[in-house]
């Protein structure tokens, strides 16, 4: 059974109607070593809008960016993108190999396996998300 680690951050009045429009599930980072690092989730958009992740942020990286991986002819390379759209009613996965959310300029680092780094994602209908995303080996 899956649960879902919604934690829904008012930032004002404003975004109450939007409010239950994304939920985050089997979100996580992957350890690294190094002073980048992905983070990868399901985001299901249960509203009857497209909604678009546009931004994320988190106090372990100088900055969150948002990449796809395509192939740019001599291999796959990784391409930053400005939002990723969620379909009204349906779900994008960012995995392994596809989109994902790139953390830049990690500080404090490592990330060990068994550390939690918090998240923040920012949506196009002004709602913002904060989770715990646990890091992973893999
Ligand atoms: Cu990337």
């Amino acid at each position: 059974m899956k649960k879902y680690f919604t934690f829904l951050l008012a930032t004002s009045l404003v975004s109450t109607a939007a409010l239950a429009g994304i939920q985050v599930q089997d979100h996580w980072v992957r350890a690294s070593t190094g002073s980048n690092t992905a983070a990868y989730m399901k985001l299901v958009n249960i509203s009857n809008k497209d909604i678009s992740l546009t931004g994320v942020y988190s106090p372990v990286s100088a900055s969150g960016e948002l990449h796809e991986v395509v192939d740019m002819g001599q291999g796959m390379q990784m391409q930053e993108i400005s939002a990723i759209r969620i379909p009204s009613n349906g779900e994008i996965v960012l995995m392994p190999g596809k989109t994902h959310v790139m953390l830049m300029n990690i500080k404090d680092g490592p990330l060990t396996e068994g550390k939690t780094v918090p998240l923040t994602l920012v949506f196009s209908d002004g709602e913002e998300l904060q989770l715990m995303a646990p890091v992973k080996a893999q």
